[in-house]
């Protein structure tokens, strides 16, 4: 490490605002409330600590070995007001870029980095980003059901509880463990067992069904309320094409995830036949995998999230290159990304101009007791609090008494035994 660069008391960091805050340590920590979260906690010399989130869905101990061996040696000593130096370093230094293991742990880094600098100047983490763009944040949440009916009454109770939009995912008849119909009614959690479950699925089944639950729904609820759906990857672009087109007449918000999204030309089929509004890129780890997607207006929101891209510095450059084309966030939120991810993308949707949806999956009450946090729901919005920082803790004495379980996501199966996309 040159001296110049990374002195903490150097020549150039005399008259900042804040002074400065040498990186004492950073700690990885493994909690299970109800499912599994990776937590880093960066601690300065100044007493001031930032809380970032690494948490990988089925694949957690992958990015505590990433932090512990390759990122965690290298930050001890610097000065945790250059979030951005540090983030160049993590990602160019690596060689090896990009990739979900990689982006989260630097994701954990970045918003530590960006908690501990508000907490330093006693600022919610917006006012750093640029200040309130809005007075809330309009969130969806989740409604499932094994039946139509049960889908139907389900997103009923979240129209009820004041959400102004609401994701509908339903059973499919002769499909058993479809996507996104969970075993309770609020907490949905894919990975259920050590070993991959193995579910079958039928993509014509599916779409013989799907229309008539959007059908009923706009039937018993008019056409105010947002309703989103899912596609979790499973069509080719021609049968989303052709669902795209089928679903127009019930003006969803978004369908997500239409097809497998690694060849962005593929949505160029979808855009092409369907004027039914394209989210996609829960899985994207960086500006890159949306590149073409974004400049060729192939979509209308990106769901990539602060945990998935890198952080906080990454995904404002993904939302600013959006913006051009006219394309708004939709930020990932499911209960596989914890708390501490959730407040950080509300202070990052309280900014970001280009703002669409956030997704919010109610976490359980032992997660939230786990993770103390400032954010709240009132009337379909969220609101990240106006305390410094980000406003999410860790409560390090509870989190202990949740040992690591460790969980897979399930796979999916053709009828005839072929892999398919979960
Ligand atoms: O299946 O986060 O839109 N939300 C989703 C999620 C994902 C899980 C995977 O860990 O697609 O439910
Ligand atoms: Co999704």
């Amino acid at each position: 490490m040159s001296q110049s660069v990374f002195t903490p008391h150097s020549k150039a960091s005399q008259g900042s605002s804040i002074p400065p805050l040498k990186i004492r340590s950073a700690r990885v920590i493994v909690t299970s409330p109800g499912r599994n979260f990776v937590t880093l906690k960066i601690e300065t010399d100044q007493g001031v600590y930032g809380i970032g989130d690494a948490t990988l869905n089925g694949r957690e101990k992958s990015v505590v070995a990433y932090l512990e061996d390759h990122v965690i040696p290298v930050l001890i000593g610097r000065d945790a007001r250059r979030i951005e130096d540090i983030w160049q370093y993590l990602y160019r230094g690596a060689y090896w870029r990009r990739g979900p293991v990689t982006m989260r742990a630097i994701a954990a880094v970045d918003v530590a980095l960006w908690d501990i600098k508000a907490k330093a100047l006693g600022a919610p983490l917006y006012d750093l980003l640029g200040g309130k763009s809005r007075e809330g944040v309009m969130v969806y949440g989740h409604a499932n059901g094994e039946t139509l009916e049960d889908t139907l009454e389900a997103v009923g109770r979240y129209i009820e509880a004041g959400y102004k939009a609401v994701r509908a995912q339903s059973g499919v008849p002769g499909v058993d463990l479809a996507y996104g119909v969970g075993r309770g009614d609020l907490y949905y959690e894919p990975a259920d067992a050590q070993l991959p479950t193995e579910t079958v699925w039928s993509t014509r089944k599916y779409m013989n069904y799907l229309p008539n639950l959007f059908e009923a729904l706009r039937k018993r609820y008019g056409f105010d309320v947002e309703l989103l759906h899912d596609g979790h990857h499973r069509m080719t672009p021609l049968e989303a094409a052709q669902l795209g087109k089928r679903l127009e007449p019930y003006q969803l918000f978004w369908l997500e995830d239409a097809t497998q999204a690694e060849n962005q030309d593929a949505f160029r089929l979808i855009r092409s036949h369907t004027t039914t509004p394209l989210a996609v890129g829960e899985v994207f780890n960086t500006i890159w995998d949306a590149k073409d997607l974004i400049q060729e207006q192939l979509i209308d929101y990106i769901r990539t999230s602060v945990v998935a891209a890198g952080g906080l510095t990454h995904l404002r450059r993904i939302a600013d290159f959006a913006s051009v084309w006219q394309i708004k966030t939709g930020c990932h939120g499911a209960t596989d990304l914890s708390p501490v991810t959730m407040g950080a993308a509300l202070h990052f949707d309280t900014w970001v101009p280009n703002f669409g949806i956030q997704e919010y999956m109610r976490h359980t009450a032992e997660t939230d007791a786990v993770f103390p946090h400032a954010y709240s729901f009132s009337d379909g919005l969220m609101h990240p609090g106006d305390g410094p920082g980000h406003g999410v803790d860790l409560d390090e004495a509870l989190a202990a008494k949740y040992p690591y379980d460790p969980r897979q996501l399930p796979v999916a199966r053709l009828e005839d035994g072929t892999m398919w996309n979960w």
